[in-house]
This record gives C-alpha cells, sequence and structure tokens, in this order.
C-alpha cells in the first residue's frame, strides 16, 4: 500500500488503559479489576453519546464522570484525593511493551498520534511516558470538538500532515475506531489484542468480558486492510 504517515491511536493502542488496575486495586482491594473496567467502557459510551448529541466536553472531564459513576455503581466510597490519584495515572499510563520498539523501527516515517485525549492528557501522557520526539504531532480531537467516529476528528489529521486521507495509515486496537477510520477513508492496521479466545470454562471475569465487548472487530462492515498481532508488525506492513 503507499503510504505518506502513519498515525496511531492512543489509548488502547500505544498505552495500556488496563494499567490503571494496580493502583485501583491498592485503593479498592477486591474491587480493582471491575472498576477498570466499568471506568474504560463507561469513558468510552460517554463519548459517543455527547458526539450524538452534538455536545462536547473534553476527554479529561468524561474520564472524571465516568470514574464517578464506575465508583459509584460498584457502591464504593471515595474522597476527592483517591479520585485524583485514580485521574492522575491517565497520565502516566504505561505505553504496551513492544511500543518503543515498534516506533524505533519506523522512525523513518512521519508519525502522528490522534487521540481522543484532551491536548493536556495526551502532552503529559507522551511526555511522562519519554516518546514525545517520536511524533510529528500529537492531535487531540479537542480541536473538532467531537469525538471518534467522528469524521470531524478524522479531518484533523489531514490538516495537521498535509497527507490525503488515502496515504495515512491509521493504526488503532479499538475496533469502533478501526471502523471509524474506515468509513473515513484512511488505509486501517487493526492490533487484535486479546479477542477471539473463545469464552472461557469459568466465571466471566470483568476483564474477559470487556475483551469480549472490546477486543473484537465490529461487525459494521467495515474491514480493516491488514489485522496485526501487535505493533511491531506495523514496520513490515510498510516497508
Ligand atoms: C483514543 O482516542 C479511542 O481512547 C481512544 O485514544
Amino acid at each position: 500500500m503507499r503510504i505518506g504517515a502513519l498515525v496511531f491511536d492512543a489509548y488502547g493502542t500505544l498505552y495500556d488503559t488496563q494499567s490503571v488496575q494496580d493502583v485501583a486495586e491498592q485503593l479498592f482491594p477486591g474491587k480493582g479489576e471491575a472498576l477498570t473496567q466499568i471506568w474504560r467502557l463507561k469513558q468510552l459510551e460517554y463519548s459517543w453519546l455527547l458526539t450524538c448529541m452534538e455536545r462536547y466536553e473534553d476527554f479529561w472531564e468524561l474520564t472524571r464522570r465516568s470514574l464517578d459513576y464506575a465508583v459509584e455503581t460498584l457502591g464504593l466510597r471515595a474522597e476527592a484525593d483517591t479520585l485524583e490519584r485514580l485521574m492522575e495515572r491517565y497520565l502516566h499510563l504505561a505505553p504496551y511493551a513492544e511500543t518503543r520498539e515498534a516506533l524505533q523501527a519506523l522512525a523513518a516515517w512521519p508519525l502522528a498520534i490522534l487521540s481522543n485525549g484532551s491536548r493536556a492528557m495526551l502532552e503529559g501522557l507522551v511526555r511522562n511516558s519519554r516518546l514525545a520526539d517520536r511524533f510529528q504531532a500529537v492531535i487531540s480531537v479537542d480541536e473538532a470538538r467531537a469525538f471518534k467516529p467522528s469524521r470531524r476528528a478524522y479531518a484533523l489529521v489531514e490538516r495537521h500532515l498535509k497527507t490525503p486521507k488515502e496515504e495515512i495509515l491509521f493504526v488503532t486496537s479499538n475496533a469502533f475506531d478501526a471502523a471509524g477510520a474506515k468509513h473515513f477513508g484512511f488505509k486501517v492496521g487493526w492490533v487484535r489484542r486479546g479477542a477471539g479466545a473463545g469464552a472461557p470454562a469459568g466465571a466471566f471475569s470483568p476483564t474477559v468480558l470487556f475483551r469480549h465487548l472490546r477486543g473484537g472487530a465490529d461487525r459494521l462492515g467495515y474491514e480493516a486492510d491488514a489485522r496485526l498481532g501487535s505493533l511491531l508488525e506495523v514496520a513490515g506492513l510498510v516497508a
């Protein structure tokens, strides 16, 4: 495929949103796993709801609202500083084990991030993970005041990178994002993280449920151009 630039989704693709779980478990023993999954599921749901309503609040605000929801629905009590500690984790999410090496292998290419994260969240995240110098642009949907999969969000990429959408390889593990990016007109590499393992023999843990809901390819009629086992396979696609 003819590619001019590569654009990555952030949360769930370069950075592991599941890495909030250690602090969640420390703060709420026995409940950290459920809190982690409900928090992330609700966070994205709120982004879609607001975009359908043609309203916008930035992703920091939605992350806080969805955390409040998760805490309340699990019947937990949290002081303001406990909630702050959890929110802070979003500025220090762990990159996936292969993120650094995968970006290094692509150093010759123009690379960017397009994320739902607010500008401040993304700047904090790339700075704290020492990956800021890897990217030509870190694009927040703040500028479009609409979350993915709104076309307005994806359209920011062409404006920033001056590359036609047909020549963008958009890499994401979020299935809704893969469908949205394909619908918009990007080439799409979908990183398949932990889906399709079949039904577990035992109880369905919150994490397994999350993987089944968010780890599979969405059935919306948009096929990714490539299905990738990890970010390390991106370099092979553009070689
Ligand atoms: C991101 O925009 C979809 O949360 C994902 O980074």
